[in-house]
């Protein structure tokens, strides 16, 4: 399988129920490198840029008022499928259908506050991390 790149966001809900290092901690048993990390308040024109593909679905306004919350944590994780293998990890967007042992089954309290994003595809992926990295940012060992 290819070595991929996949654009992984801890939302405001996980980050202050302080456990980040518990989901880094999936990624890198599961053969997903950090190759970049950063922490920031979203702005409301950074989150809905980051979500104008949802700009007309009805809980629109309530997901750009979530993720301008708090602060989140932004980053790439790389490794073979890194993409679908994040998206595993994760588990169901809604925590109530998520597979037991996912991180949104274990730390996410509704699927409005889900604990984490994560690319959908090696396209989107592309995008998502140019959204938030510059190329020097980027750090693959
Ligand atoms: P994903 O995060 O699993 O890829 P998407 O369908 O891309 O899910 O939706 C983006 C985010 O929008 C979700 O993570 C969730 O926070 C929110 N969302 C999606 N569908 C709903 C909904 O029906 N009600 C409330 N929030 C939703």
């Amino acid at each position: 399988m290819a070595i991929e790149r996949t654009l992984s966001i801890v939302k405001p809900d996980a980050v202050a129920k302080n456990v980040v290092g518990e989901i880094y901690s999936r990624f890198e048993k599961n053969g997903l490198q950090i190759v970049a990390a950063k922490m920031v308040q979203l702005s409301q024109e950074k989150a809905e840029g980051f979500y104008a593909e949802h700009k007309e679905r009805p809980f629109f306004p309530a997901l750009v008022e979530f993720m301008t919350s708090g602060p989140v944590c932004v980053q790439v994780l790389e490794g073979e499928g890194a993409v679908l293998k994040n998206r595993d990890l994760m588990g169901a967007t809604n925590p109530a259908e998520a597979d037991a042992g996912t991180i949104r089954a274990d730390f996410a309290s509704s699927i409005d506050a889900n604990a984490v994003h994560g690319s959908d595809a090696v396209e989107s992926a592309a995008r998502e991390i140019a959204y938030f990295f510059a190329e020097d940012e980027i750090c693959p060992r």
